[in-house]
């Protein structure tokens, strides 16, 4: 089974809880095993400046679902949590569960993009996925700590 890294960002209401609920949720369906998670970092937010901080951290999965079934169930999980997709893009949320990573994969449809397309330039990502494995491969963009080195 592929190794499979899942963005954490919360910017509303109790951020830690939220994180472990959609933590379990994750867990509990049987067919996804969180297998570490980093530690949650306070982040200032990118993209859309007039909202709370952020609490953003990474998890590494592993799952039998395919990339898709993977992403439908992330949303799932999001909309459980009380995410309401009516507001600002990059607005504020109580929960987004990004898909980073699905092992070495490379997808480009219109509905999902691995890597996820906006992690090279992201350091409330690469920050956590360095903690949990500095020499992980992006494909296509070689490793986090290289990554991370070329931003400014
Ligand atoms: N997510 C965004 C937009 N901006 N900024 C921070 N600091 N953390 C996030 O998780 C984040 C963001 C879109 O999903
Ligand atoms: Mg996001
Ligand atoms: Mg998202």
């Amino acid at each position: 089974m592929p190794l499979v890294y899942i963005g954490l960002g919360s910017t509303l209401g109790d951020r830690e809880q939220t994180i472990g609920a959609a933590l379990e949720l994750l867990a509990q369906g049987g067919d996804i095993e969180v297998a570490t998670v980093s530690s949650l970092r306070e982040t200032d937010p990118v993209g859309y400046e007039q909202q709370p901080r952020f609490l953003n951290g990474v998890a590494a999965i592993r799952t039998e679902l395919e990339p898709r079934a993977l992403l439908a169930r992330l949303q799932e999980v999001e909309l459980e949590l009380g995410r309401e997709r009516s507001g600002p893009r990059f607005g504020p949320r109580t929960i987004d569960l990004d898909l980073l990573l699905y092992g070495d994969e490379q997808i480009d449809e219109p509905e999902l993009v691995v890597p996820h397309p906006r992690l090279t330039e992201r350091r409330f990502v690469l920050e956590p996925l360095a903690e949990l494995d500095s020499g992980l491969e992006v494909p296509g963009a070689g490793s986090v700590r290289a990554v991370l080195a070329g931003l400014q």
